[in-house]
C-alpha cells in the first residue's frame, strides 16, 4: 500500500522511526558511487550529535576517510570490504566491524557489492577533568577490530533473555559505544529509560514494539530509529525469533565539555 502513502515511518522532535520503504539514496563525497541512505544527522529533530547511514557499495568501490576530526565505525551487514589502515589491510565479512579514530588515514575497498552500517561522530577529547583513568599515553582511542558473533555478551541487568554485546572497549578514551542488544521473544527492557545520551539504532533481526516518547511502534528488521536526548524508550520483543538491534550511544564526556 506504499503507493497510497502508507508507511510506519514517523518523525517527531525527539525521535524518528525510519522504515526501509521510505529510504532515499544519495551520494556522499568520499564514498565514490556508493548509494548512501543518510538516516541520522544534526538536522533531524532536536539535533543529533552524530551521523548514521547505510552505505551500499558496488564492486570496485573505494571509500576515503570522513571530514577532519570525525571518528568512524563501520559494521558489515552484507558482503565484505578490505580496510587499509596504518600499513595493515584486513578483510571484513558479515558482522565484522572496525573503529577508525579521528585523523587516521584509511581506505575501504569493495571487491564485490557490500552493505555497511556506519556511525560517525566528531571526537571529543577527555579534556582537563583531572581523570587519569584513560588507558593510553595520549588519551586517544586506537583502531579497534571485532566480530559481533564472536562476542559472548552479558545478560542486561541480570536478565538471561536479554543479552548486551559491547563492540568497543568500555574505556574513557572512547566517547561513544556501539553495542548489540538481543531479546528472546517476550523479553523487554526492564524499565522505560530516560537519559541524556542519544541513540542511533538499526534493527538487525526480529520484530517487536518500541516505545518512543508516548507512542508505541511496531518495528522489524531493517528499521532505523533515532532517539534524541531524554527521549523515553522501551522495547519488548514479539514474534517467534530473537530480536537484535545495533545501537549507538554517546558516552563518557561532560555535556558542556
Ligand atoms: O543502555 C541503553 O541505553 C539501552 N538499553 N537503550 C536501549 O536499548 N534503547
Ligand atoms: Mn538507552
Amino acid at each position: 500500500m506504499k503507493h497510497l502513502g502508507l508507511t510506519r515511518s514517523r518523525h517527531r522532535p525527539d525521535h524518528a522511526l525510519i522504515t526501509p520503504d521510505t529510504f532515499v539514496r544519495t551520494r556522499l563525497a568520499g564514498w565514490g558511487d556508493a548509494g548512501i541512505v543518510l538516516h541520522v544527522s544534526p538536522v533531524i529533530g532536536t539535533g543529533a550529535r552524530f551521523v548514521q547511514f547505510t552505505a551500499e557499495l558496488k564492486a570496485g568501490g573505494r571509500v576515503q576517510p570522513p571530514p577532519a576530526g570525525m571518528q568512524r565505525f563501520v559494521f558489515v551487514l552484507e558482503g565484505g570490504v578490505s580496510v587499509s589502515v596504518g600499513g595493515e589491510t584486513r578483510k571484513l565479512g558479515e558482522y565484522d566491524y572496525v573503529y577508525l579514530p579521528a585523523g587516521v588515514p584509511h581506505t575501504l575497498d569493495s571487491a564485490a557489492p557490500a552493505r555497511l552500517s556506519v556511525f560517525e561522530k566528531p571526537f571529543q577529547e577527555v579534556g582537563s577533568t583531572g581523570l587519569d583513568a584513560v588507558d593510553s599515553d595520549t588519551g586517544l582511542p586506537g583502531v579497534h577490530w571485532g566480530n559481533e558473533r564472536q562476542n559472548a555478551g552479558m545478560p542486561f541487568e541480570g536478565d538471561e533473555r536479554l543479552i548486551a554485546r559491547k563492540l568497543l572497549p568500555d574505556e574513557l578514551a572512547f566517547d561513544f559505544m556501539v553495542s548489540t542488544m538481543s531479546f528472546a521473544p517476550g523479553a523487554s527492557l526492564p524499565y522505560t529509560e530516560v537519559h541524556y545520551m542519544e541513540h542511533g539504532l538499526l534493527m538487525l533481526q526480529g520484530e517487536g514494539l518500541y516505545k518512543l516518547g508516548e507512542e508505541y511502534y511496531q518495528v522489524a528488521a531493517g528499521d532505523v530509529i533515532w532517539m534524541g536526548a531524554h527521549c523515553p524508550q522501551w522495547y519488548a520483543a514479539l514474534g517467534r525469533e530473537w530480536s537484535k538491534y545495533l545501537l549507538y550511544k554517546d558516552m563518557n564526556r561532560h555535556p558542556l565539555g
